[in-house]
């Protein structure tokens, strides 16, 4: 991973870094799954590509907190596993049904949905493998609360508690309040996941696990605020993903609800939000820094 000097920091040059990384472990993370058509479809969509962001923000939150991040990558890859899972699940016919994602046909187009939903269940176990058993030199208590923050994260109290209030709330009128408790557990606990876990195994104090989850909360909303400005303003070809799905879904979003204006007003008040809980670090909060507001200015 690259270090992280104020002055000089280039964050283009920090995401091809710590994705390239990311891909390697990514990509050797699979090997002994079988049958084989199993193994394929896990693949198919973990190595489809997409920003990555989940572990780069976990490698970049164990090193804000003086970690070191190569001790982070197993846990990075189980949170793109959790993700990847997540995606798979939520593009199959009886959620929100799509056949595109990251810029090829979603998986259970390719194997059915029942190796779809196997694939996406084998991920999510192996998520917690890779913590367990594919970590070296982490104590075991950072560990034991990396375990748990995962599964508050995709269990109940975050994805799958997040997925069914959006689901029941299709087609109905949602107030911002029920729209930001759809988006802090579907979107936001993941996210929050992502940089508690990173500063756990880094060894975080609470203060910084505090204030991390004060950046978390906030980069998250901001994140999904900008995913519903791009359903609307962004092409299927730039996403990956199919665009315009809210509308046609009958989804309440930001933009229906405050208007495209204030949707992007509300996303960059977020981030400065969560930059500020930061300050009293800042110089070690220069790449955390730079992925909030990568959040903010992303084109898909
Ligand atoms: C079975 C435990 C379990 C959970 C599944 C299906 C489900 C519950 C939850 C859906 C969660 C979901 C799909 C949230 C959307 C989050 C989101 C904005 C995804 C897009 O993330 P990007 O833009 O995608 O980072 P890439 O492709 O770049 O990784």
């Amino acid at each position: 991973m690259v270090g992280t000097a104020s002055s000089t920091f280039d964050l283009s040059e920090y995401l091809a870094k710590a994705r390239k990384s990311v891909e390697v472990a990514l990509d050797s993370s699979l090997c002994p799954e079988r049958p084989e058509q199993l193994r394929e479809a896990m693949r198919y969509s973990l190595l489809a590509g997409g920003k990555r962001l989940r572990p780069i923000l976990c490698l970049a939150a164990c090193e804000f907190v003086g970690g070191d991040s190569e001790k982070a990558l197993p846990t990075a890859v189980a949170l793109e596993m959790i993700h990847t899972m997540s995606l798979i699940h939520d593009d199959l016919p009886s959620m929100d049904n799509d056949d595109l994602r990251r810029g090829r046909p979603t998986n259970h187009k390719v194997y059915g949905d029942a190796v779809a939903i196997l694939a996406g269940d084998a991920l999510l176990t192996r998520a917690f493998e890779m913590v367990a058993l594919r970590t070296e030199d982490v104590p075991a208590e950072r560990l034991v609360k990396v375990v748990g923050e995962l599964s508050l994260a995709a269990g109940a109290p975050g994805l799958v508690g997040g997925q069914i209030v959006d689901l029941h709330s299709e087609g109905k009128e949602v107030d911002l309040e029920t729209l930001e408790y759809i988006h802090l557990h579907k979107t936001g606990a993941l996210l929050r996941a992502c940089v508690v876990c990173g500063a756990l195994i880094g060894g975080a104090s609470e203060e910084m696990l505090s204030a991390l989850s004060t950046y978390a909360r906030g980069i998250g909303l901001a994140f999904q605020i900008i995913d519903d400005i791009l359903d609307v303003t962004a092409s299927s070809d730039v996403l990956g993903k199919t665009a315009g799905k809210d509308l046609v879904s009958d989804k309440t979003t930001y933009p229906k609800l405050l208007g495209l204006d204030e949707s992007k007003e509300r996303a960059r008040f977020l981030v400065n939000e969560a930059k500020l809980a930061l300050k009293p670090w800042s110089f070690n909060a220069v790449p955390l820094m730079a992925l909030a507001d990568f959040i903010t200015s992303r084109d898909r």
